[in-house]
């Protein structure tokens, strides 16, 4: 049986969608794609967006989506170099948080925080990038015990090759097909929720025999982590970039390590796939994006969503994602 998908913004190119329940709403924060005309590369300069729009409804698969408008420009950021990529949310005493990836006027990608009053914004960014913050797709992750994580990181156009224990290194490096794969990372946040409260860590994934998953494997880790927890376990969900696919492995804290499971989402029309995983009413939802409504154009993409299903051991069901 088919599964029933929805496009949510069937008037806008939206991606990377983080998506949170707040006050008994679904928000949805995306990347705002638009045509900027730069040409396509492997660095991902064509991926230029400039704003970040909030949307709402109370109902997934039917209900009405609200466009909160444009919560956060490029040029309201004190340190802005260009490109706003995949950003999400975190609330604490009733305050928002948003942390967003950008390149500084050196061409480095860091990661921001603006904060608001309101989960729709706006959000008022602070002066400066994270200290020690660098590469892309912030994913933040609230513990039952309040203890709140961000999870970063992304290779080739998100930069993670040129870093070495948190370090930048003079040659950016990716490991050969047999050496592990390059890790994405996690951290915790200070109470303030303005800075990281300790170094990032690296994330490791394993096979069931304890084996870091190798850099040749379709199934490594290449960018746009998700957190979520499941029956007291903790599901690292992320895409495999090159290989396109959504993927996840099971911990049993927030810092790893992650025992490989299998995919979530088979490739969809376009290059990237990302992501975000909720519980809202009872179900289960896998909110990500493709190109269909682009004709295919990787810079031009559609936020979609579709019910997620697990097995009674735990597992999630794959979804065909209608690419490839
Ligand atoms: O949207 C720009 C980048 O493409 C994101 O940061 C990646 O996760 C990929 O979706």
């Amino acid at each position: 049986m088919k599964k029933e998908m929805r496009y949510l913004v069937p008037n806008d190119y939206m991606a990377d969608p983080s998506v949170h329940v707040f006050n008994g709403r679904v928000y949805i924060y995306p990347s705002h794609d638009w045509e900027s005309g730069v040409p396509e590369n492997d660095n991902g300069d064509h991926f230029n967006m400039r704003d970040y729009h909030v949307f709402s409804t109370d109902d997934v698969m039917h209900g009405e989506v609200v466009d909160h408008g444009v919560v956060l420009r490029v040029e309201d950021v004190p340190w802005a170099g260009r490109q706003l990529w995949d950003c999400d949310i975190a609330e604490k005493e009733g305050r928002y948080y948003l942390y967003f990836p950008m390149k500084d006027r050196n061409d480095i990608f860091r990661l921001g925080v603006a904060v608001g009053e309101k989960p729709e914004g706006p959000f008022i960014p602070q002066p400066d990038p994270i200290k020690g913050s660098y590469s892309i797709d912030p994913a933040v992750f609230k513990d039952d015990d309040g203890s709140i994580y961000i999870y970063f990181g992304g290779i080739w156009g998100g930069q993670l090759q040129r870093y070495r224990d948190n370090k930048a290194i003079e040659h950016p490096c990716l490991p050969d097909n047999d050496e592990p794969a390059l890790p994405s990372r996690v951290v915790k946040l200070r109470d303030d929720m303005l800075e990281f409260a300790e170094s990032p860590r690296a994330v490791l994934i394993t096979d069931v025999d304890g084996n870091p998953l190798k850099a040749s494997d379709p199934h490594r880790f290449f960018e746009a982590s998700w957190m979520h927890k499941y029956n007291g376990k903790y599901y690292l969900s992320y895409s495999t970039g090159d290989t396109h696919l959504l993927c996840y492995a099971i911990g049993d804290n927030p810092y790893g390590p992650f025992v490989y499971q299998g995919v979530i989402l088979t490739p969809v029309v376009g290059w990237t796939t990302h992501h975000s995983i909720i519980q809202y009413k009872g179900k289960w939802y896998l909110f990500h994006h493709d190109c269909v409504p682009s004709g295919g154009k990787t810079w031009l993409r559609s936020l979609k969503v579709v019910e997620l299903e697990y097995d009674e051991d735990g597992k999630i069901q794959t979804i065909d994602g209608g690419g490839e």
